[in-house]
């Protein structure tokens, strides 16, 4: 690539290329979780990963628990990524007219999910949860939803009400910009308080097109459903016609190959992905019962397009993904890294007097520094966030890359082994006791 700016990039350091990308991108990033603003410090700028770990452009190298946040389930570089993208980029990037990858990547994700029976790709999870409400809102006639605090799904309007991730990272309640028409018709509440839901559904429930959720908490740290919560809401909804969207955008193919649905049991009416099934690619998928895909366009009259929907490198990465671990299922293996991981990592907190809880499910983990037990976005407010930012930086020192915000969930990959846990926690024992 000749130009300027190319010349200016050669040999430059991330802190040459930050000070250039203040000035260029809004904030210096492409993503807000990303600017490290809730944890001090500046972000590094990568120039590679390979396996469980990151090479910035000083040489630097990280173990990365950011993975992306999410998709690399096998790691930076997989070798089958890599021959799948490698055969694909010579055939095209983008043809704007169907493919067999398209049929196949989604053929697999309905025979994987169990409340996928009809599917559409599109290209990201903004766009699939976006898409899974005006579908929601269409078949039921309906136009208010439940959504609940701390979850996060994605920067579509509707959504943008006390949402977690980057929104709940830079405390931003409501996005300015987004008219009070368009959240008007979202209702909030905290996540497992299913008696609010049941007094909304009592009050309301003929005025609800759809209960939106995370069904695990991706987006606030890591927060489990309480046992019945995800059974009562498929039964609230079920007994007044509102529908069941789980956003698996974050834990599908990440707590197991049939994402939350099939780990607790209990299927909802839409499923939104993404992440993992684009192998890292920009992709996103909403799907659900056949009788409600059957509205979306040119079958139905609910309008959903998308220039790079499909896109045949994006299915190539995803379909070789996916069968990966359909036919090599780590999920096992990752459960046991993430109980040692986070179990190694409140036992070195507890030893210098940090309090602090945690768990892990697949391969996601979470660490609060708070007592806990944290069962919502409230109780994860109030953990001991300046801490989180310090022991972030002391990480990262230490060659660990954390994400840079306590409102998120941790990643495994298959790539992670115990060579990187032992190192992890090595790296945490002397950070705790820095910012005990
Ligand atoms: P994208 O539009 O970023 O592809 O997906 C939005 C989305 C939807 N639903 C869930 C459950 C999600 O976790 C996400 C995106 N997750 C964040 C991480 N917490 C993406 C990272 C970022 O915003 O840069």
């Amino acid at each position: 690539m000749s130009g300027s700016e190319r010349e200016r990039t050669i040999g430059a350091t991330s802190a040459e290329l930050w000070d250039r990308a203040l000035r260029a991108v809004p904030g210096g990033v492409n993503s807000p979780v990303r600017s490290f603003a809730s944890v001090g410090g500046q972000p590094f700028f990568v120039e590679k990963g390979d396996g469980a770990y990151l090479e910035d452009r000083d040489g630097r190298r990280y173990l990365d628990f950011v993975l992306s946040w999410g998709p690399l389930v096998l790691g930076h570089s997989h070798p089958v990524i890599v021959e799948a993208l490698r055969t694909q980029i010579g055939r095209g990037t983008s043809y704007g007219a169907p493919t067999a990858e398209e049929v196949e990547l989604a053929e697999r994700l309905i025979r994987l999910v169990p409340g996928i029976e009809m599917v559409r790709l599109v290209n990201s999870g903004t766009e699939a949860t976006m898409s899974a409400l005006r579908l929601a809102r269409a078949y039921t006639g309906r136009t208010r939803f439940l959504k609940f605090t701390g979850c996060y799904h994605g920067h579509a309007d509707p959504f943008l009400v006390a949402a977690g991730s980057g929104v709940a990272t830079l405390g931003l309640p409501n996005s300015p910009g987004v008219p009070e028409a368009s959240v008007r018709d979202t209702a909030l509440l905290p996540f497992n308080d299913l008696e609010a839901v049941e007094q909304l559904f009592d009050e309301r429930g003929d005025e609800l097109a759809a209960v939106f959720l995370e069904p695990v908490m991706g987006n606030a740290g890591l927060i489990l459903p309480n046992p019945g919560f995800l059974g009562g809401l498929r039964e609230l909804t079920e007994a007044h016609g509102a529908l069941l969207v789980f956003d698996e955008v974050m834990t599908g193919f990440r707590v197991g190959l049939g994402g939350a649905q099939e780990r607790f049991g209990v299927v909802p009416d839409l499923t939104t992905l993404g992440k993992v099934i684009g192998g890292g690619l920009p992709v996103g998928a909403f799907g659900g019962r056949s009788d409600i895909m059957k509205m979306v366009a040119p079958a139905g009259p609910v309008y959903q397009a998308g220039t790079l929907s499909g896109n045949p490198l994006a299915t190539a990465a995803g379909n070789a993904q996916l069968e990966w671990l359909e036919v090599h299922d780590p999920f096992p293996e990752l459960e046991v890294v993430g109980r040692k991981l986070v179990d190694g990592l409140l036992e070195v907190l507890e030893e210098v007097g940090i309090e602090a809880s945690g768990r892990s499910l697949g391969s996601m983990w979470g660490v609060f520094f708070h007592s806990g037990p944290v069962s919502s976005f409230e109780d994860a407010s109030e953990a001991d966030i300046e801490r989180f930012g310090r022991f972030h930086g002391e990480m990262l020192r230490r060659g660990v890359f954390l994400a840079p915000s306590p409102f998120e969930a941790g990643f495994l990959s298959v790539r992670h082994g115990e060579e990187e846990i032992e190192f992890t926690l090595s790296a945490a024992r002397e950070a705790a006791k820095a910012v005990a």
